[in-house]
């Protein structure tokens, strides 16, 4: 099957290389599979886009989509319309540039996937996962709550981390939920993401991962990701609730 790992840039000039080696490194333990890798990079003005054009002269099977900056989910559903339309996906990967996912741990997502789950979460709130111990006392409590928040608003306590951004999923599930994640510009998306994933009965399994500190460049987590994403869950609900 075709693998095409979208992995979302903006200003990852620091990590961007070494991340691709270890993709590359890591597609060797599947090749029952083709992979491509796709970069979808916002004219990121560090050069990162033009790290991955030296990059494509290294490697075969690495793709560039450039664009204006509209936000993480815009971005995703750009590379993901891309990675179905034009490279034919079959599986994809979601994966975060600043190397706070190790690229070792793809192969774990793949084996799920080939053992006919249909989305896999690498979860940080599951045993065997962690966060990163030097989060500020606020990061943490934000992450851990807004996990529960989500988990009990949206009635899905079986899933454990909803905001992980390390995930692989059959091409299938983006099809059929695509018509309702279109509005999502930021971070939001990956929240309506996996509840519609949910909806389209997908079977949904979580692995554990250990998230790493970022070491370079800087946060793209704005204040609005908490307004918008609350925004999200107030509505879903109260819509579920007229119409169930
Ligand atoms: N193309 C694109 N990529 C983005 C955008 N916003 C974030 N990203 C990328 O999405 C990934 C996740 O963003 P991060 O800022 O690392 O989010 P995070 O890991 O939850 O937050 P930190 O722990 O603070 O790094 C990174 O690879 C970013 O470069 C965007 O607007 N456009
Ligand atoms: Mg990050």
């Amino acid at each position: 099957m075709n693998v095409v790992i979208v992995i979302p840039t903006y200003n990852e000039v620091k990590t961007i290389e070494r991340l691709i080696d270890g993709l590359k490194s890591a597609s060797k333990k599947f090749p029952q599979h083709k992979t491509h890798l796709l970069v979808v990079d916002d004219n990121s003005p560090d050069g990162t886009g033009d790290v991955v054009r030296k990059l494509q002269s290294r490697y075969d099977d690495i793709s560039l989509l450039t664009g204006e900056k509209r936000g993480l989910g815009q971005a995703y559903l750009r590379g993901m319309d891309f990675a179905i339309e034009k490279l034919k996906a079959d599986i994809m990967l979601e994966i975060d540039a600043d190397f706070q996912h190790d690229p070792h741990a793809v192969p774990g997502f793949i084996e799920k996937i080939d053992k006919g789950y249909d989305f896999v979460i690498g979860s940080r709130y599951i045993k065997g996962g962690s966060i990163p111990r030097n989060w500020g006392v606020n990061r943490k409590i934000l992450s851990r709550m807004g996990n529960l928040i989500i988990r009990v608003s949206l009635l899905t306590l079986s899933v454990h981390d909803w905001t992980s951004g390390y995930r692989a999923m059959r091409s299938w599930v983006y099809k059929k939920t695509r018509s309702n994640l279109v509005s999502f510009n930021g971070y939001t998306f990956q929240v309506a993401f996996l509840y519609q994933a949910l909806k389209s009965k997908a079977k949904v399994v979580e692995i554990p991962i250990h998230f790493g500190e970022r070491k370079y460049g800087e946060s793209k987590i704005g204040s609005e990701y908490v307004k918008n994403l609350l925004m999200y869950l107030a509505k879903t609900r109260f819509k579920e609730t007229v119409t169930p």
